[in-house]
């Protein structure tokens, strides 16, 4: 039986934010579903009816944060759970043929939106003496590749912010998590990134067996399930498909000054 009653998901009206909810729903947990698209979460709660409470933000409008989790209905208030989970990349661009707008997004989103919904969330979990932070990484954050750029740095990130969390929550039973998948399929990720081209999105995923959302889902449910005396600090998983790329090296290599 988990010590936790109540889940705040953020990034759910797709993928994994969604299948965590669906998952967690039907594990007796209450939800608050928080994404952009208020219609996505709206059909997610109504297809839990009191189970899931929807709550249309953007991560980046980071002065509403507060206010907003004030105007939860009581039965929705007190969050035991905090999955950041919203987070995107936009685009697999060498660094110099990058747009400064989608690198700015990208740590505005997968970096000042979750500082921002920790440190609203965070104070009372300390108080209170209970509660579970579960941060979206990714094998991006430790693992380069060309184009993953400014994407990777803000999972690396969110990897440190993570275990240094586990440093300041010291003394409490506050448990931090990082989880951090691989090549992971049928989410609206690679979409997003590839701006909607659907060719290159198949091509990403043909002929693998990648992560799914539910196995995500079910990794946080098993968390939350873990006893009070354990914390879980990094999860690191990949599909069985994919492994390291080993370091490339680049043959008659120009060095002139142009
Ligand atoms: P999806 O694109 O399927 O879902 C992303 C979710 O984040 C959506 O619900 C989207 O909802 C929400 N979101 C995006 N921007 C914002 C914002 N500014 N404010 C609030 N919500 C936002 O992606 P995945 O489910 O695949 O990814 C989830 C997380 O896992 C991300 O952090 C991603 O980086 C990470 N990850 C993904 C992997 C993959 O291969 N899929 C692998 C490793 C990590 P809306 O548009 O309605 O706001
Ligand atoms: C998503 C995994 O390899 O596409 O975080 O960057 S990858």
């Amino acid at each position: 039986m988990s010590n936790y009653k109540t889940v705040l998901v953020t990034g759910a009206s797709a993928g994994f934010g969604k299948a965590i909810c669906e998952t967690l729903a039907t594990n007796g947990f209450k939800v608050v579903a928080l994404a952009r698209r208020l219609e996505k979460l709206q059909s997610l709660a109504n297809a839990f009816p009191g189970k899931i409470y929807p709550l249309a933000l953007d991560v980046r409008d980071v002065e509403k944060i507060p206010a907003l989790l004030d105007s939860l209905p009581e039965e929705f208030k007190t969050i035991d759970v905090l999955v950041n989970n919203a987070g995107l990349a936009l685009g697999v661009d060498r660094a110099q043929n990058c747009s400064m707008a989608n690198w700015k997004t990208m740590v505005e989103t997968n970096i000042t939106g979750l500082l921002a919904m920790t440190n609203a969330i965070l104070p009372n979990m300390i108080k209170r003496n209970c509660g579970y932070i579960i941060n979206l990484g990714s094998t991006a954050g430790n693992w380069p590749y060309s184009g993953g750029n400014v994407y990777g740095a803000t999972k690396a990130f969110v990897e440190q912010f993570s275990r240094n969390l586990r440093c300041d929550t010291a003394g409490s039973a506050v448990k931090v998590t990082v989880i951090k998948p691989g090549l992971c399929q049928d989410t609206e990720f690679s979409y997003v990134r590839l701006n909607n081209d659907k060719e290159k999105v198949l091509s990403i995923y043909d002929k693998t067996e990648s992560i799914l959302p539910e196995d995500i889902a079910n990794t946080v449910l098993w968390l939350l399930n873990t006893p009070a005396h354990l914390n879980i600090n990094t999860m690191e998983m990949m599909p069985v498909c994919q492994t390291f790329g080993g370091l490339s090296v680049t043959r008659n290599l120009d060095l002139e000054k142009k």
